[in-house]
């Protein structure tokens, strides 16, 4: 998409830059929303193994030293969730946020169950720190303990009400959030997901679908270097 708006440098900026990690769970939300919104972004990797997200540069991006950070214009915008409601409000074409009240709420209660509850227990700063504190062994089962405490109450919440995707028939905010944390929890931390029978279903419907395999870290340009 057309963008002929000024950078935080002053200068053309022809589209949205997403400053992300491939592996990042947060930023992979932000790709969905791109690619099902169908805007085009410039990918700024910052390399989180590497340390990039502590550079001077970065920083002065995002001061909670995380990733993803969009840049769109003279708009910078940090965290996933508000990159969600900026999206939806500034390009509000393929709409990820129902009419209906509840089922909005319900998206809501999701995306922060993810974003809240699960994620931020998992992530590598908190990791880090657990291996530090407590040694290597503590890391894994504890990521596995939050991971698990949260499938539950996801299970729970949406095997009612669950469409072909997570809050109907078509992909909403909810599946942006729960996409990266289903595969992360399923892959990298080695969940059971036989006893999630709703969100393993759902693994298998965003595998198929273009916009959320594009997202996929392994197709990350930046997952080459490692
Ligand atoms: N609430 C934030 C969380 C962002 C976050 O946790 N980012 C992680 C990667 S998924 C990060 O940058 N970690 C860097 C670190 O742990 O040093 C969001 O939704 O954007």
């Amino acid at each position: 998409m057309a963008n002929d708006s000024k950078n935080l440098n002053g200068a053309e900026s022809p589209k949205l830059q997403l400053y992300s990690y491939w592996r990042s769970s947060s930023s992979q939300r932000v790709r969905i929303i791109l690619n099902l919104k169908g805007l085009e972004y410039e990918s700024k990797p910052v390399n989180l193994l590497k340390n990039e997200q502590f550079s001077p540069e970065f920083v002065k991006l995002n001061p909670l030293k995380f990733v993803p950070v969009l840049v769109d214009g003279d708009a910078l915008i940090t965290d996933s969730f508000a990159i969600s409601l900026y999206l939806e409000e500034k390009y509000p074409e393929h709409p990820l946020l129902p009419k209906d009240l509840k089922n909005k709420a319900l998206n809501f209660q999701v995306a922060s169950i993810v974003g809240s509850s699960i994620q931020p227990l998992q992530n590598l700063a908190v990791l880090n720190y657990i291996e530090e504190r407590f040694g290597s062994n503590e890391k894994f089962p504890w990521a596995q303990y939050h991971i698990i405490n949260g499938f539950e109450a996801l299970e729970i919440l949406l095997k009612d009400v669950a469409g072909k995707y997570a809050t109907g028939d078509e992909p909403q905010l909810a599946d942006t959030f729960l996409a990266p944390q289903i595969i992360a929890g399923a892959s990298r931390f080695e969940i059971d997901m036989s006893r999630f029978p709703t969100l393993s279903r759902l693994h298998k419907v965003y595998d198929e679908h273009p916009a959320f395999r594009s997202a996929l870290p392994a197709n990350q340009p930046d997952a080459l270097s490692h």
